[in-house]
């Protein structure tokens, strides 16, 4: 993918054509701009949306190693024929050619997922944090405003908004954010409400609870545990250091939430949800059934280390999604222990050992035609 953005790099011949958005929309049914493209939803999206028939136009940042990974197998040469991924060199903290490219490529939906979104980070880098979360979401909106544009905006905030606000939350829960990472998504939810309100703009937050899967960061907890496992296993390590176990989270499935983003912007009228599986498990809870799954005492391998532990933590997240339930008709397939199935063995494939099988299972009996 690098080797074809290095021939016709995006500063001077961008994957655009000069008659950019006749040639886009061809005669694809609609035509979205995805920021965060690179990362764990970002790439599912991708794929989900390219399945729909859509043309697909990501944000990608510049960076001195690949950061790519997750959306190879979706990129082709734009030279060849049938081409509907698009990526285009920006970042979050400028989006100097948001203008440019909202004029030239004329989007129906923009997915605003880019983001630093590690809570931990946030503690340490917590102005670069905002500009990217808070003023990245700020500046996609100010840009649709001047367009007077009917594109539809979906912006990704998240449940570390409530913060301490005791469990199960709701829309019409409080926020009370803890960390850096969450005082900015905070910041874009109010600013999408702001915007929707003060220039009717069609401008939703999808307020979504932890989900993961094989693509998770491997800095996040859950997929810390299922790499460490894969590669106790692989003898190449003994030990795992973790922070916090006792921590809850409402832990879902990552393809089925950019499902629900999707469905989020196919509404009459733009709206606030919050998406989650209703079950909260601790860091511990995950721990033991990933380890007794894998077949392996986790006492023997996991140890707490103090770097891991936050200045201030969010004890407990569970979702309570019946709005979701009942506007949008969603309900999560995949519950907590398959999750785990999935990831486990999706980390043990990865490095060549013999998966235990179930995970492929799951997938298979739950989804098929675009995650499979
Ligand atoms: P992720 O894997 O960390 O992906 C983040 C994406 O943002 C990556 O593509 C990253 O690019 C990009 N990005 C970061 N800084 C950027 C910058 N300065 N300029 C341009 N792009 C930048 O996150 P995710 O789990 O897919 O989450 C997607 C979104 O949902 C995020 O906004 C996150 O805060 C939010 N969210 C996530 C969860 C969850 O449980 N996963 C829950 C609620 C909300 P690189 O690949 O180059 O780093
Ligand atoms: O931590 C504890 C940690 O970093 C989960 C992001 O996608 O979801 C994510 O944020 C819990 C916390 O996710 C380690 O203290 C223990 O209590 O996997 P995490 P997060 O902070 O919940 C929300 C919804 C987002 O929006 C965010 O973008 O696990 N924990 N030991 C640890 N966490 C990490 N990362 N590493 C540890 O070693």
């Amino acid at each position: 993918l690098y080797f074809f953005m290095i021939l016709r790099p995006p500063s001077s011949t961008p994957l655009i054509s000069s008659a950019a958005s006749d040639v886009y929309k061809r005669q694809l049914s609609k035509l979205a701009l995805v920021t965060g493209i690179t990362g764990q939803d970002g790439s599912y999206l991708a794929e989900f949306l390219l399945y729909k028939g859509y043309q697909v136009h990501g944000l990608i940042r510049r960076s001195s190693s690949f950061n790519t990974s997750r959306i190879e197998h979706l990129y082709k040469d734009p030279h060849e024929k049938n081409v509907n991924l698009f990526l285009h060199y920006e970042d979050m903290t400028t989006l100097d050619s948001v203008y440019n490219l909202l004029d030239k490529i004329k989007p129906d939906e923009i997915y605003n997922l880019g983001a630093q979104s590690h809570v931990q980070v946030s503690f340490d880098m917590p102005t670069f944090t905002s500009n990217v979360n808070a003023l990245g979401n700020l500046r996609i909106l100010e840009a649709l405003k001047s367009r007077s544009s009917n594109v539809k905006f979906y912006q990704a905030s998240s449940s570390e908004m409530y913060g301490s606000s005791p469990a199960p939350q709701n829309e019409e829960t409080q926020f009370r954010p803890m960390s850096p990472y969450a005082v900015s998504k905070l910041h874009a939810y109010w600013t999408t409400v702001n915007y929707r309100e003060s220039y009717s703009l069609f401008a939703s937050n999808g307020i979504l609870f932890n989900h993961e899967s094989p693509r998770r960061g491997r800095t996040f907890v859950t997929r810390k545990i299922t790499s460490a496992i894969a590669n106790i296993k692989a003898g190449v390590i003994d030990k795992v250091y973790l922070g916090n176990l006792e921590s809850k989270r409402d832990w879902g499935y990552a393809p089925e939430y950019v499902e629900v983003m999707w469905q989020i912007l196919q509404q009459n009228a733009p709206d606030d949800f919050v998406i989650g599986t209703g079950e909260s498990r601790s860091v511990k809870e995950f721990v033991e059934f990933a380890f007794g799954y894998a077949g392996l005492d986790w006492s023997k391998h996991v140890a707490q280390d103090p770097k891991y532990f936050r200045p201030n933590e969010v004890n407990e997240l569970c979702a309570d999604s019946s709005k979701s339930q009942k506007k949008l008709n969603w309900a999560p397939k995949i519950r907590f222990e398959e999750i785990v199935k999935i990831m486990v063995d999706a980390d043990l494939k990865s490095l060549g050992l013999k998966p235990i099988g179930e995970g492929r299972e799951i997938i298979e009996a739950n989804f098929g035609e675009w995650h499979l």
